[in-house]
């Protein structure tokens, strides 16, 4: 699986929303995970709708990415395909993004 998420992306939106992620590696990836839907999750449905992405990336100062940028790593993150993304979709995009 390629890709076109950034990892430099990921980490200014976590800790933009100060997701802590000083000590990251593959022991912590679900904890992480876990802290990423917790944080973005602002009406706690236990998953991360579009709405709360763009939130975040828009609360991420140094994030800068075009709306349809933003849409198309939501898309990435989200495989399933059903406009959200689940713990068990984000845990894979960080392992995948951070495993290397
Ligand atoms: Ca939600």
């Amino acid at each position: 699986m390629m890709l076109a998420t950034k990892r430099s992306d990921l980490i200014k939106l976590m800790r933009g929303n100060y997701i802590d992620i000083d000590n990251i590696d593959k022991t912590k990836m679900y904890e992480i995970a876990l802290n990423f839907v917790a944080t973005l999750d602002k009406d706690k449905t236990g998953t991360i709708e579009f709405e709360e992405f763009y939130e975040a990336i828009a609360d991420s100062e140094d994030v800068f990415l075009t709306d349809y940028e933003i849409k198309q790593m939501f898309n990435e993150i989200d495989v399933s395909g059903d406009g959200i993304i689940t713990l068990n979709e984000i845990s894979k995009v960080l392992y995948l993004v951070f495993a290397e």
